[in-house]
C-alpha cells in the first residue's frame, strides 16, 4: 500500500462542508474567507454558488426544526446566494470550526472569521427575532460532514488534485 493510501485509510484526512451565507456573499467577503482556508494549506475540492430553495434549506437545517430561530434561519438562506465548498485536510472538520469561531460573533475571538468580520450577539438576535447572521456554516462532526457534503454536492462535482503542500502532508 502506498503512503498516501495508508494515510487516507486512517481517516485523518477529513472533508467538511462550508457555506458562505448570504451575509458573507452580500458583503463581498467570499474571497477573503476562501483565502484564509487556502493559506492554511487546506484543499478546496468543491466550490459553487447556489440559490437554494426553501425545502433544500430546511433539509440542511433539519436538526434545528422546532427551535425558535428555525424559521428566520431558513428564510435567511432561502432564494439568496450561498457559496458552498468542500474542504479537505488533516482533521479538517475541527480545524475549520476553529477558524470559523463560536456561533455568536460577539463571543468569537479576533483571528476567527466570525470574530474578525461580525459582532452580533445571540441576545440581540433573540430579543428582536433575528437570525444570528454569522457569515458561515461549517460541519460540526464527521457524520454531519458526510450528510451535508452528500446534500450539497454530487460526487462528480468534487475534484481530486494535488496542491504543492501535499508533498509535506503525504511525505513524498
Ligand atoms: P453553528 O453555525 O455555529 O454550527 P448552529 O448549527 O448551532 O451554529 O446554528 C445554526 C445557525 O442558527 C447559526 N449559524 C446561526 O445563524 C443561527 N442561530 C444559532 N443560535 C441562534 C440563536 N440563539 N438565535 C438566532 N439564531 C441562532
Amino acid at each position: 500500500m502506498g503512503k498516501e493510501e495508508e494515510i487516507r485509510k486512517s481517516g485523518m484526512i477529513e472533508r467538511t462542508l462550508v457555506l458562505l451565507k448570504p451575509d458573507a456573499v452580500e458583503r463581498g467577503l467570499s474571497g477573503e474567507i476562501i483565502k484564509r482556508f487556502e493559506q492554511r494549506g487546506l484543499k478546496i475540492i468543491g466550490l459553487k454558488m447556489v440559490v437554494p430553495k426553501r425545502e433544500f434549506v430546511e433539509k440542511h437545517y433539519e436538526a434545528h426544526r422546532g427551535k425558535s430561530f428555525f424559521k428566520p434561519l431558513v428564510e435567511f438562506l432561502t432564494n439568496k446566494p450561498v457559496v458552498a465548498m468542500v474542504i479537505e485536510g488533516i482533521h479538517a472538520i475541527e480545524i475549520v470550526r476553529k477558524m470559523v469561531g463560536p456561533t455568536q460573533p460577539s463571543e468569537a475571538p479576533p483571528g476567527t472569521i466570525r470574530g474578525d468580520f461580525s459582532h452580533v450577539s445571540g441576545a440581540y438576535a433573540d430579543k428582536f427575532q433575528f437570525v444570528v447572521k454569522n457569515l458561515i456554516h461549517a460541519s460540526g462532526n464527521k457524520e454531519e460532514a458526510e450528510k451535508e457534503i452528500a446534500l450539497w454536492f454530487k460526487p462528480e462535482e468534487l475534484c481530486e488534485y494535488k496542491r504543492v503542500e501535499d508533498v509535506h502532508i503525504f511525505g513524498w
